[in-house]
């Protein structure tokens, strides 16, 4: 296949509630969309996920536009891809840059996916028809707020809950949960607040039987990571520190993880998700999709990916309806009784809904 013409638009999409993290608050969500197109008048789709400013990677909306427009797309057009596995190495004279990378990538599978009339999930080796999925909950005003908000997402089914920790707050909204929700499973992140430092404070977390801890210390750690692990009874699950197969590898090797979040952006794309993916199963490592807040586009990649076997704990994706008023596809991502159905129509199984798409479009951009 050919891709012969790239659309690139900025969306922006008010949440219904911002998202409060260690490094700081989002709720006006503005993010890059993309459109391929082959020989054949095919076409797919692809959502990048950096965000506004470089506070969880260095990569931003900007940044994204700027790799995408002088350097990837040019590097795809007009080349005769074989499949998408081979997007990678066209993209390999480019250094980082993963979630401008993935946008594109997602893209051609999307659209290779419906070429060969199939579901995107089967093309890259799912085999679940429906996902377990968590819910990651950001900080909020006080404990009561934060229960409210767990009992609330518990009805609604979901499976496990995360919550976002930083230093001062996590005792006593941990020890609150726990006394409030004595057998939920529960985990928390803290996108990169703690440090080594601060280790006597992390190992009391222990007794609050978590089912793991994401991302503790630096975003590009894994040493000190290995140190923790060592003392803490909770396994840690490494975010920020994973880009890519090697740095999976590397970490498992060292001890610093015991888990895997795999986000399909960080790491450059679905290809080397996959690669995780499979080398994490021969390692016996359970891994789980991570989010970033992704619109439906977004979200449909993700679900895709999470049928593959060895996505075994519930991950980040939630339905539309927990961060939107109205999504950019149809049907919107449903969550029933804590799962989500791997759709069955070709590509990600999700029509984008493009009078919505239109709404929310800022700036639009045509590469042939
Ligand atoms: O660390 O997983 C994270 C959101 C934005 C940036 C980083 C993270 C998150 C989440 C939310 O935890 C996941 C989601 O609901 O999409
Ligand atoms: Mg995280």
């Amino acid at each position: 296949m050919q891709i012969t013409d790239v659309t690139i638009r900025k969306m922006k999409m008010r949440m219904k509630e911002p998202f409060l993290t260690s490094f700081g608050t989002m709720q006006d969500k503005q993010f890059l969309l993309l459109e391929v197109h082959d020989e054949l008048g095919n076409m797919g789709w692809g959502e990048s996920v950096a965000f506004d400013a470089p506070w969880y990677t260095e990569e931003t909306v900007e940044t994204n536009l700027h790799m995408l427009r002088d350097f990837l797309i040019p590097l795809l057009l007009g080349k005769e891809i074989l499949h998408p596995d081979r997007v990678g190495s066209l993209f390999a004279p480019i250094r980082g840059n993963n979630m401008a990378k993935a946008s594109l990538e997602c893209a051609v599978w999307d659209l290779y996916a419906k070429r060969e009339g199939i579901p995107l999930a089967e093309a890259l080796g799912g085999q679940r028809q429906r996902i377990e999925v968590g819910i990651s909950i950001g900080i909020q005003k006080d404990l009561v707020d934060l229960t409210d908000h767990v009992q609330r997402y518990l009805e609604e089914g979901y499976k496990r809950i995360k919550v976002k920790i930083k230093p001062g707050a996590e005792m006593d909204i941990l020890r609150g949960l726990r006394e409030a929700f004595p057998d939920v499973p529960l985990m928390a992140d803290a996108n990169s607040a703690y440090s080594l430092d601060d280790i006597d404070l992390l190992k009391r977390l222990d007794k609050f039987d978590l089912l793991m801890i994401e991302q503790p210390l630096a975003h590009d750690d894994i040493v000190d990571h290995a140190v923790l692990q060592k003392q803490m009874k909770t396994p840690i699950c490494l975010d920020e520190s994973i880009h890519s197969l090697e740095d999976v590898r590397k970490a498992v090797e060292l001890g610093s993880t015991k888990v895997i979040n795999v986000k399909i952006g960080r790491v450059g794309g679905l290809s080397e998700a996959k690669r995780i993916h499979d080398y994490c199963m021969e390692k016996g490592v359970p891994v789980w999709c991570g989010g970033m807040l992704e619109a439906g586009i977004g979200r449909a990649h993700n679900i895709a990916l999470t049928s593959l076997p060895n996505f075994v704990l519930p991950g980040d994706t939630a339905g539309s309806s927990r961060y939107w008023e109205k999504d950019i596809i149809e049907p919107e991502v449903v969550v029933e009784d804590g799962y989500i159905t791997v759709p069955t129509a070709p590509g990600i199984g999700f029509t984008p809904d493009l009078s919505t798409i239109e709404e929310f479009t800022t700036d639009i951009w045509q590469y042939r």
